[in-house]
């Protein structure tokens, strides 16, 4: 169990094009196992390699969505090595993403409604399925990661230009 410290803009790693894991193995599993404590920690649903520090493609989801009778979040977390989108839908939707290395700044992104994802999972087994609605744009948002790419990346500049403007002064006040 270890949370890690989150990379944040305009740290370089970022931009980064994180690498193929060649064996599910217990280095790996034990990434896995960080990612998701340091998920958690941060009160984030998605978690890149890259977001740690670790430019190899693998990354965690839970949207968090269920809650128990005392009002706790579920629990229900997952793994996906070496993710591909395969195939995506016509129809698009937005959402007003995050990014737990643009801390505390929005904004609407438009990406397609479902993706055809292909991944391994922590025992290597291969997985392919339709996604849709959060999880979709989640998981879109992640592979971006391992590309290099962040959620500001596809906003107007106007708009970046106010998230990053919006992030300095945040960080100045801190
Ligand atoms: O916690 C997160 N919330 C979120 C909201 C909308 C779209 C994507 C995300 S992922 C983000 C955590 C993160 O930065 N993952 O890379
Ligand atoms: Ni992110």
């Amino acid at each position: 169990m270890a949370v890690l410290p989150i990379v944040e803009i305009p740290d370089p790693r970022l931009r980064l094009v994180s690498k193929p894991v060649e064996q599910v193995d217990d280095a790996v599993r034990a990434l896995i196992a960080d990612l998701t404590d340091t998920m958690y920690a941060a009160k984030g649903i998605g978690l890149a390699a890259i977001q740690v520090g670790v430019d190899r493609r693998v990354l965690v989801i839970d949207l968090q969505e269920g809650e128990d009778e005392g009002g706790r979040p579920i629990r229900d977390p997952h793994a996906y090595v070496n993710p591909e989108v395969v195939e995506v839908s016509e129809e698009l939707s937005s959402y007003n993403e995050g990014c737990l290395s643009i801390p505390e700044q929005y904004a609407d992104v438009e990406r397609p409604a479902r993706a055809r994802v292909r991944w391994l999972d922590e025992r290597g087994e291969q997985h392919e399925e339709w996604l849709e609605g959060l999880l979709a744009t989640c998981m879109q948002h992640e592979i971006d990661h391992l590309n290099g790419v962040l959620f500001i990346d596809h906003v107007s500049r106007l708009k970046r230009d106010m998230v990053l403007k919006k992030l300095a002064k945040m960080r100045r006040a801190a």
